[in-house]
């Protein structure tokens, strides 16, 4: 059984930056109610009525994954890794993005897929890349040109795709016998945690815990036998899973981490009441917080243009009354503006100067990278502003 624990109100698609603020372009924005569900039997977390994806992953996708230093660093490594660790002769990988995982493998061993045809378009002069949406079909056209897969990998893009039992009926399609599904995804614990509510947008459908995927994967004839805290994205876990009958052991890790997901209490509502109650207190603290430094005249900006920060900013209302604009290194997200909140998103090199009191970071997922590369604006006074794990002004 379903039941609700959150409701984050009125969003739009968190990726959804507008081009311009003409009556014509709002009047054509996507609005939906963001509640989200906990399902008893599953324990599986979710958004209560998904997005179409169609509307969701077009051409004009913003997201680049090789945006950020932290995260170039992160595939490479866990390409290395797995790699070493599995020795695939066949590397795939579902939602491809801009290429930053593959590329660090030869060309003929991997393929990706990516249903953003603007992603699918760069990667395709790098290798073959499929612009699809995952499923059945496409599993059956990949194999009718290559082998069996020995390693799928797939970060941040399993817990975007609603419908599981095409997901993962593909996967077993399309896996060779000791092959390995390895997927990625910000932990429910950490959000549990680190009250990072604003993980939850149209399409963070899922967010796992590995209670959740151990439960959904057996309906598929597949197993889970291991699982890895990462650092990235606030907190992540990087979840391995065989056939049934192939080789690979179940891990002491992973009982430990289950029942560490058990003590935690992801597999009992009360824990998401408590947790949605959490979310309400951060909206009023943000909110009051932003009114005071106001009322004193300072100048807030955004760092970075997140589409975790449609979450925030539409939730708690927060639009250009507070923030005077947001900056974000993506070229493709410059000139825009923010979904239903509609702030000017402009560069760095333009917007993050010396008129700049406070930064919100929407980015808080990158806290060490950016309070690494901004030690002048902290020097001179600048202060930023968190909302994970609690509302903070950071100074130097
Ligand atoms: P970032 C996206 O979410 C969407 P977002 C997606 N649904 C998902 O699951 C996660 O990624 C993984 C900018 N930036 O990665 C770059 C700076 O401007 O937290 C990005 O636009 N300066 C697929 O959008 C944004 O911030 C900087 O110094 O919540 C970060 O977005 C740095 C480090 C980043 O993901």
């Amino acid at each position: 059984m379903n039941k609700d624990f959150l409701n984050l109100g009125r969003q739009p698609i968190a990726n959804s930056f507008l081009s311009s603020i003409s009556k014509k372009s709002l009047k054509s924005e996507y609005f939906y109610n963001l509640i989200i569900s906990f399902n008893t039997k599953s324990f599986l977390v979710s958004v209560k009525k998904p997005v179409n994806p169609k509307i969701q992953y077009t051409d004009k996708y913003a997201h680049r994954a090789a945006e950020s230093e932290t995260m170039r660093k992160a595939f490479r490594s866990a390409a290395l890794k797995l790699f070493k660790r599995f020795k695939p002769k066949k590397i795939m990988e579902i939602g491809s993005n801009d290429g930053v995982f593959l590329k660090n493998f030869p060309r003929q061993k991997v393929v990706g897929v990516e249903p953003c045809k603007n992603l699918a378009d760069i990667t395709k002069k790098k290798f073959t890349t499929y612009p699809s949406f995952w499923n059945k079909i496409l599993a059956k056209k990949i194999l009718k040109k290559h082998s069996k897969i020995d390693l799928i990998f797939s970060a941040n893009t399993i817990s975007h795709i609603p419908n599981l039992s095409e997901t993962f009926e593909a996967v077993f399609n399309i896996l060779s016998d000791n092959g390995v599904l390895v997927i990625e995804d910000p932990s429910l614990s950490s959000v549990i945690k680190i009250n990072s509510y604003d993980q939850f947008y149209d399409e963070h459908v899922y967010v796992f815990s590995t209670l959740a995927v151990e439960n959904v994967v057996k309906k598929y004839k597949l197993r889970l036998f291991d699982v890895e805290k990462i650092d990235t994205h606030g907190g992540s876990l990087r979840y391995y899973i065989c056939k049934n009958n192939s080789k690979y052991k179940k891990t002491k890790r992973l009982d430990l981490i289950l029942s560490e997901e058990r003590k935690t209490g992801l597999n009992n509502f009360s824990t998401f009441k408590k947790f949605a109650n959490k979310v309400k207190n951060s909206k009023k603290k943000l909110v009051s917080l932003l009114k005071k430094i106001k009322k004193k005249n300072n100048k807030i900006i955004s760092y970075g243009a997140t589409y975790k920060s449609t979450t925030v900013f539409n939730y708690c209302k927060i639009d250009n009354r507070y923030l005077h604009y947001v900056t974000d290194t993506t070229l493709n997200k410059q000139g825009k503006f923010t979904p239903g909140t509609h702030i000017p998103i402009i560069s760095p090199e333009i917007g993050f100067n010396e008129s700049v009191d406070y930064a919100f970071l929407g980015a808080w997922n990158f806290k060490k990278e950016i309070i690494n590369k901004e030690k002048k604006f902290l020097k001179r006074g600048g202060k930023f502003i968190t909302h994970v794990p609690d509302i903070k002004i950071l100074t130097k």
